[in-house]
């Protein structure tokens, strides 16, 4: 399957007769893909070796390419004329002086920081870029934010706070592979990440999952460790109370490489294993094995995902598992280390330029005046003019048509009347706004409330560069021409900012529009200068940071310091603190939510797959056979799952793998399956990452039938 089709970029456009070597539109670990052209239009999927995914794909990858294709794709601009009429087809022209008119008539009514931007982790480097500029210099607003606050958030806030920068994995993939011992908290990667499961099992191999459920991944661990959902900082403080007593800790490390170990150790004395088992559930004997697998190990990593992130102590509970990490002498250690396994395509590039309310360029702060005044040059305005900070992704959707909130919304790469917690508020501010636009190549349920829709590319029709879960910069190629009709989200900006009068013309090229962002990243922490489309090719990526074209990328970071104003990494003290919401007799279960192999997401884009439909028709509820039983819930049956905000229904799907006091629901599909109706809004104070993963509800037989319930 691995194809030996050269891989040097042409021109745009190029290469379509042999095909391309490119990425996977879907997650981060972005599987090297050629895509050759098909019987018909389509293009056929190749896999290919690359050492993230090893020649291999998941389903959503085999059948990526069906979606350039789909009967619904997007090809016109659609607009309504005012709230009640319905979304009607109409010329690029009268749609884009539309979305003109209303931006600049509700600017000069409520100022400029009532039209908001929300982006994606999805969009390419040179989209994210372009995006933030967009609202700093076009529109001038301060309220720009994206999807990556749902995501990597918490554990990007953690190691900042530890390491000084943040990147998902600091080391290479291989070096996953190669480890003698892997922790992984709080992740499915069976499931969200499949060809990632060949590095985690490697031969002799101590892997130790951290899951409610015993999910295909836990079951592949020679130790699984099923806590009750948001009790992993404890579980965090009890491991390190284990490497302290029983003289794990590697002293010459933490006195060499670290500072604030002895506040952090006072606090984990108190974390002694019978409390811990009293709070997490997890017995004490797991909870030592699992130290000395890492310890003893003679190179060991430790992983988060999105189980021990997406809560509202989820910064905490990241840096509860790097005070473990460090204190067994792990990061900066070659080989060892720990790292986040960021979700989306590009979740790390996403929050590296500019796209994040409190960011520009390079992941430099955008309060720092000298950040502000190099970027300011690069695009050529005054300093002065660029906003300050805006608020995050769950309060500005939540500020969205209130008094002093925005009234216009851009919306490129997210689908948040599916993926936002406590979605039907969402969908109420949504409503609230005077304008909404949408960007998008189908029309996802948030586009479907938009006055304006913008048809745009896909990824195999433009060129780009994505920024992989470990921080390697891939180059994702156009394999063939877009339908008539729809323009690429940089040409829409482009002539959006000049419709609004924005004082610089946004470059639409995505190679000039890279070319300038490693000139605007030239000195930050995230440094692409020396990176360039010609080196992706024939490097097969190049990791950031990487200074000029003499710098071979940063592969391993922190090996002789790391990234803080002393070299050091830092331990932060952090205490155990139970989920914002607490069960009672009203809400005696804990919901907790995630994903499945066949979908991606909001479900935008593999439900309009049918092989993944067929494959995954559906929402459930996932409960034990003892709960269910408790509640007389037989298999198939439609159940009603009600928080405090809202209820889902979706059928039972009965099963041996999760705690008798959790039900777990995917949150893919809208309508009545729409599990985040039901979720919590409380946020992480550090990052405000919205505490997906444990609400508590109440679980009953729906008293419908299917008919019913499919509305
Ligand atoms: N198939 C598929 N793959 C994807 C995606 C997708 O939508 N579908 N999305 C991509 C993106 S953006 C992301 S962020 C990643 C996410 O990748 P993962 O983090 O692997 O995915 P999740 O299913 O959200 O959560 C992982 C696990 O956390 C567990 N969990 C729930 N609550 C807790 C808790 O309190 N503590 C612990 N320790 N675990 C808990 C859940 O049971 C679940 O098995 O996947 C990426 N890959
Ligand atoms: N309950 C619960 N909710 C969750 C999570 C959870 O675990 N549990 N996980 C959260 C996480 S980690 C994430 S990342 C979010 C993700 O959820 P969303 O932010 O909704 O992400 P997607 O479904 O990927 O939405 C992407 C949308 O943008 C479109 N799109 C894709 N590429 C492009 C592009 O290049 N340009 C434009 N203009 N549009 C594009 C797609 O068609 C789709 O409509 O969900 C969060 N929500
Ligand atoms: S694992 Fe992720 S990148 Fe790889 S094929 Fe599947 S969705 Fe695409
Ligand atoms: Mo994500």
């Amino acid at each position: 399957m691995p194809t030996t089709v050269p891989t040097l970029p042409g021109p745009t456009g190029a290469g379509t007769a042999v095909g391309v070597d490119t990425h996977c539109p879907y997650c981060a670990l972005q599987c090297a893909m050629h895509l050759s052209p098909g019987p018909g239009r389509e293009l056929t999927v190749h896999a290919r070796d690359f050492p993230t995914n090893r020649g291999g794909l998941c389903q959503k990858g085999w059948t990526a390419a069906e979606l350039l294709t789909t009967p619904d794709r997007l090809t016109t601009p659609l607009m309504r004329a005012s709230r009640d009429a319905p979304l009607e087809p109409v010329s690029w022209d009268v749609a884009m002086r539309r979305v003109a008119v209303e931006m600049g008539r509700i600017q000069r009514t409520h100022g400029r920081d009532a039209v908001a931007v929300f982006g994606g982790g999805g969009l390419t480097n040179e989209k994210a870029y372009t995006l933030g500029k967009f609202a700093r210099v076009a529109l001038r607003t301060k309220n720009i934010d994206y999807n990556g606050r749902f995501c990597m958030s918490s554990a990007a806030a953690a190691s900042t706070r530890a390491f000084g920068v943040d990147r998902g994995l600091p080391f290479p993939i291989e070096d996953v592979a190669a480890a003698d011992a892997v922790l992984l908290v709080g992740g499915n990667s069976a499931e969200t990440m499949p060809p990632f499961v060949r590095h985690l099992e490697g031969a002799g191999r101590s892997l130790v999952v951290v899951d409610p459920r015993a999910t295909e991944t836990a079951k592949k661990a020679r130790l699984h460790l099923q806590p009750t959902p948001g009790t992993d900082l404890a579980l965090a403080l009890g491991m390190l109370h284990v490497a302290l007593v029983d003289g794990l800790v590697d002293d010459a490390y933490v006195a060499a490489r670290t500072s604030g170990w002895e506040d952090v150790a006072r606090t984990a004395a108190t974390w002694w294993p019978e409390r811990v088992e009293r709070t997490t559930g997890v017995p004490v004997g797991d909870l030592r094995q699992a130290v000395h697998l890492l310890a003893e190990a003679r190179t060991a990593v430790v992983l988060t995902g999105r189980g021990a992130e997406q809560h509202s102590n989820g910064t905490d509970t990241v840096t509860g598992f790097i005070n473990l990490a460090l204190a067994l002498g792990l990061p900066g250690r070659p080989g060892s280390g720990y790292g986040c396994l960021t979700g989306q395509g590009n979740g790390q590039g996403g929050r590296e330029h500019g796209q994040k309310a409190d960011q520009l360029p390079g992941y430099r702060s955008i309060e720092d005046p000298a950040a502000r005044a190099h970027v300011a040059s690069v695009w050529g305005v005054e300093p002065e003019s660029l906003p300050g900070k805006g608020v995050s992704a769950y309060e500005l959707l939540d500020s969205l048509g209130r008094d002093d909130g925005p009234k216009a919304l851009l919306l490129a790469g997210s689908n948040p009347l599916v993926s936002a917690p406590n979605a039907r508020s969402v969908a109420e501010r949504i409503a609230a706004l005077d304008f909404l636009v949408v960007s998008d190549f189908v029309l996802s349920e948030t586009g479907a409330l938009a006055d304006v829709v913008l048809p745009t590319t896909q990824w195999a029709e433009e060129d780009g560069t994505m920024t992989n879960l470990e921080g390697r910069v891939l180059l994702r190629r156009k394999a063939r021409p877009a339908p008539p009709g729809v323009r690429s989200d940089l040409e829409i900006l482009a002539e959006l900012a000049r419709h609004l009068g924005s004082p610089v013309e946004l470059e639409v090229r995505p190679r000039a529009v890279f070319d300038e962002l490693r000139r605007a990243s030239a000195g930050g922490p995230a440094d692409y200068s020396g990176i360039t489309y010609e080196r992706i090719a024939l490097e097969g990526g190049v990791f950031w940071p990487c200074r000029d074209k003499h710098d071979p990328g940063t592969r391993r970071m922190f090996l002789d310091s790391f990234a803080t104003p002393d070299g050091l990494a830092r331990f932060v003290t952090v205490e155990h603190r139970a989920p914002v919401e607490q069960r009672d007799d009203e809400h005696p279960h804990y919901l907790t939510t995630g994903r499945v192999l066949h979908h991606y997401q909001s479900g935008a884009q593999t439900r309009r797959v049918p092989a993944l439909v067929a494959a995954a028709p559906e929402a459930f509820v996932e409960l034990s056979y003892a709960l269910a039983e408790s509640l007389g819930i037989s298999a198939g049956e439609l159940v009603r799952v009600t928080s405090r905000r809202g209820s889902a229904v979706a059928p039972a799907r009965l099963s041996d793998d999760i705690r008798d006091d959790t039900v777990f629901m995917p949150f893919h599909w809208a309508g009545r399956g729409r599990v985040n109706s039901v979720t919590s809004d409380a946020l992480d104070p550090v990052s405000r990452m919205p505490e997906f993963k444990v609400c508590a509800v109440r679980v009953e037989r729906a008293g419908l039938t299917a008919d019913d319930a499919s509305g």
